[in-house]
C-alpha cells in the first residue's frame, strides 16, 4: 500500500485529493492545524475511528511554520509521495500578512524538501508543489504556458515564486523526484468562501431566497482561467506518476471576466441582471465600465463595487496553456465553467435552505459574512 502525506488537508484540495488517493488504495496522512474551532469540515466524511486497526487515514497535527514538527512526521510516515498543498493562499490577505506569507507559502516548501533530504528519503519519497498561475502576474505573454516568463504581483505570488524555484533547484541538485503543478484557479462547492467565485454563489444562493439584498465586490475586469477542483486533483496525481520529474500547467484554456461569472450565477437562480455601459473596450483594455449591476426585471440593484476589495496590485488577465499536460500526462478537464458554476450555486441554495425556513417562520438570521 502507497502511503501519501498531503499538508493543506483540510483545504479544498486537501479534501477532493485525499477522496482521489483513498478511492486509488493510498493510506493518505494528513496536516492539520491546531485552531479554536474545528476546520475538518471539509474531511470529516474521511474521519475513521482511531480504535479501527485497519485505518488508512491519517491526521497529524502540525504547521509549515515549525521544521522540527515536519521532520518528526515525514520521518515517521516515510510516505511514498507528499503533497504541499499547505499555504496562506489568499492574494488579498498576503499584503496583510506578508511576513507569515513568505514563511508558510516559501520557507514552508523548504522545510519539506529538507526534511526528506536530511531523511534520506531522496530516492523513496516524491514531491508535489502546489504552485500556482498567481506567478505569471503582471502579463508578459498569453496564453501561460511552462516557458512563460513570471511576474508575480503579490507577497503570495512572490512567496511562490520561492517555492517554485526551490522545488526546481532541489530537483536539479540532489536528483529529488519534486515538481510543480503550476495551476490556474480552480474552484468547487468546497471553495473557501472569501474567492470571489464562492462568495457570488453563496451570494446569489441567498438573495435568490431574500436572505440578502446586495453582494459587494471588487476588481469585475479581471480575467480568469477557471476549472473544477475535482479535475485538478487527478492532475497532481498524474505529475508524481511520470517517469521524470517535470512541472506542468494545468489550465482549461479559457478565460472569462468576474462580471460574467456574476452574471452566470444569477442566470442559474433566474435572475437576468444587466452591468449598463460595460465592456467598452479600447487597445484590448476596458476604459469604462459600470460598477453596478441591476435586475432587468425591476430595476434592483443587485450588485455593487467596493473598493475595499481592489488589491494594491492586480492580476488582470489569466489563460493557460495545457497542451503539454494534455500530451504527456493525458490529463483534460471534464467539467466547463458553466457545470462548475451550476453545481456551486445548487450546492449553495441547498447550504441555506435551513436558514430560509428559519426566516420564513420569522426567526432573525444574522449575517455572519459580510
Ligand atoms: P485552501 O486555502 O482551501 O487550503 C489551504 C490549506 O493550507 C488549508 O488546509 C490550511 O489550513 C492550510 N494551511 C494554511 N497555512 C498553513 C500552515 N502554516 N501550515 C500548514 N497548513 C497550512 O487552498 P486550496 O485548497 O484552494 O489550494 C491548495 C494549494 O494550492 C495552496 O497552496 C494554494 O496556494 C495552491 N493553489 C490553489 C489554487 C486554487 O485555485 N485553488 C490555484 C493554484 C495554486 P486551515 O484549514 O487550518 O486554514
Ligand atoms: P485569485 O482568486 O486572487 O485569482 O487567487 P480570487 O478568487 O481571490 O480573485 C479572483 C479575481 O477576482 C477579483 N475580485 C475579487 N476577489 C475576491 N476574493 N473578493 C472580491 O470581492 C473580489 N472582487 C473582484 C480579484 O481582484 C481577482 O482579480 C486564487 C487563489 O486560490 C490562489 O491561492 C491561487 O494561487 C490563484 O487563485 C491561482
Amino acid at each position: 500500500m502507497k502511503k501519501a502525506l498531503v499538508t493543506g488537508i483540510t483545504g479544498q484540495d486537501g479534501a477532493y485529493l485525499a477522496d482521489l488517493l483513498l478511492s486509488k488504495g493510498y493510506e493518505v496522512h494528513g496536516i492539520k492545524r491546531r485552531s479554536s474551532l474545528f476546520n475538518t469540515d471539509r474531511i470529516d466524511h474521511l474521519y475513521q475511528d482511531p480504535h479501527e486497526s485497519d485505518k488508512n487515514f491519517f491526521l497529524h497535527y502540525g504547521d509549515l511554520a515549525d521544521s522540527t514538527n515536519i521532520i518528526r512526521i515525514i520521518q515517521q510516515v516515510q510516505p511514498d509521495e507528499i503533497y504541499n498543498l499547505g499555504a496562506m493562499s489568499h492574494v488579498q490577505v498576503s499584503f496583510e500578512t506578508p511576513e507569515y506569507t513568505a514563511n508558510a507559502d516559501g520557507i514552508g516548501t523548504l522545510r519539506i524538501l529538507e526534511a526528506v533530504r536530511l531523511l534520506g528519503l531522496i530516492k523513496k519519497t516524491r514531491i508535489y508543489q502546489a504552485s500556482t498561475s498567481e506567478l505569471y502576474g503582471l502579463v508578459q505573454a498569453v496564453p501561460q504556458s511552462e516557458t512563460t516568463p513570471f511576474y508575480p504581483r503579490s507577497p503570495y505570488a512572490v512567496a511562490k515564486l520561492y517555492g517554485y524555484w526551490i522545488t526546481v533547484n532541489y530537483r536539479e541538485a540532489y536528483d529529488m523526484y519534486a515538481c510543480n503543478g503550476i495551476l490556474f484557479n480552480h474552484e468547487s462547492p468546497l471553495r473557501g468562501e472569501t474567492f470571489v467565485t464562492r462568495k457570488i454563489t453563496r451570494a446569489v444562493a441567498k438573495i435568490a431566497m431574500g436572505l440578502q439584498d446586495k453582494l459587494y465586490l471588487g476588481n469585475l475586469d479581471a480575467q480568469r482561467d477557471w476549472g473544477h477542483a475535482k479535475d485538478y486533483v487527478e492532475a497532481m496525481y498524474l505529475i508524481l506518476q511520470q517517469e521524470k520529474a517535470e512541472d506542468f500547467v494545468i489550465a482549461t484554456g479559457v478565460t472569462t471576466r468576474v462580471r460574467e461569472f456574476v452574471r452566470m450565477a444569477f442566470a442559474e437562480v433566474g435572475i437576468e441582471i444587466d452591468f449598463k455601459n460595460e465592456g467598452v473596450e479600447e487597445k484590448g483594455y476596458v476604459v469604462s465600465c459600470s460598477n453596478s449591476a441591476y435586475q432587468v426585471e425591476n430595476g434592483t440593484e443587485v450588485v455593487a463595487v467596493d473598493p475595499k476589495y481592489f488589491r494594491p496590485t492586480e492580476v488582470d488577465l489569466l489563460i493557460g496553456d495545457p497542451t503539454k499536460s494534455k500530451d504527456k500526462l493525458g490529463w483534460e478537464p471534464k467539467y466547463d465553467l458553466n457545470g462548475l458554476v451550476k453545481e456551486m450555486v445548487a450546492a449553495d441554495i441547498e447550504l441555506f435552505e435551513k436558514d430560509r425556513i428559519l426566516k420564513s417562520s420569522g426567526y432573525q438570521i444574522k449575517n455572519q459574512y459580510e
